[in-house]
């Protein structure tokens, strides 16, 4: 097991199938429970969102998490928080484009931490890529009801960033077992989804579920 707070290896498939967070729209079920269940169906690195609770809850919260993903041996990322990111070892941090700027967080952490950040044009790839990002999350590529004020990103434009850059993409945005496989069809290293693993009823089976069906493409 990779001690917390040393920097982990990230792999390319490890983008595969990223689960990010919402309690919101978890159903009424533990919240450890859910995102172990999707572990154990495949899911190949976690980012913690909550944008709701205090620095202190999402401090415990986010220690718990790291103790699962690490028994797991697998990456997790903290939205927004590079601090509670180092604090309790995680792999890295996720920015929007109203963050703290890529390059005053990168002076901050070093290499101990990816950072990602989410991109929602070419340009904003292109820059993000240039000032050291590890990895972009590009989106909304479908309609959800996760996030209000998206921006849309059509799977077109989603193939015209993947071409411009060189570092991991995931595609974000009401991403299910019935769109993913076209979504991977861009050549991108994986989809980060939020309610079609945690709001389904076996977010076990919709792991697996999803996986399969990215799998049976051809491209990974
Ligand atoms: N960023 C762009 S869309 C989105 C985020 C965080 C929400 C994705 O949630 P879901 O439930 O997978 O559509
Ligand atoms: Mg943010």
């Amino acid at each position: 097991t990779e001690k917390p707070g040393k920097k982990m290896k990230i792999d390319e498939k490890d983008y595969l199938l990223y689960l990010v967070t919402d309690e919101r729209f978890q159903r009424e079920e533990d919240f450890l429970s859910i995102v172990e269940a999707g572990l154990k169906g495949g899911v190949s690195m976690v980012q913690l969102r909550e944008k709701n609770l205090s620095s202190k809850a999402l401090f415990y919260r986010a220690e718990k998490l790291a103790a699962l993903t690490s028994a797991y041996k697998i990456p997790l990322i903290i939205n927004d928080r590079a601090d509670i990111a180092m604090a309790v070892g995680a792999q890295g941090v996720h920015l929007g484009q109203d963050d703290l700027p890529l390059p005053a967080l990168r002076r901050m952490v070093k290499e101990e931490l990816l950072i990602g950040v989410s991109a929602a044009t070419k340009e904003e790839a292109l820059r993000a890529e240039a000032e050291g990002a590890d990895y972009l999350g590009v989106g909304a590529l479908y309609p959800t009801e996760t996030k209000t004020n998206t921006r849309k990103v059509s799977l077109e434009e989603l193939y015209q960033i993947r071409k411009a850059v060189k570092i991991p993409i995931v595609g974000i945005g009401g991403i299910n077992e019935n769109n993913v496989a076209e979504v991977m069809d861009q050549e991108i290293q994986g989809v980060a989804v939020v309610s079609a693993i945690t709001k389904a009823k076996d977010p076990m089976e919709a792991a697996k579920k999803l996986k399969q069906r990215m799998l049976q493409n051809t491209n990974i």
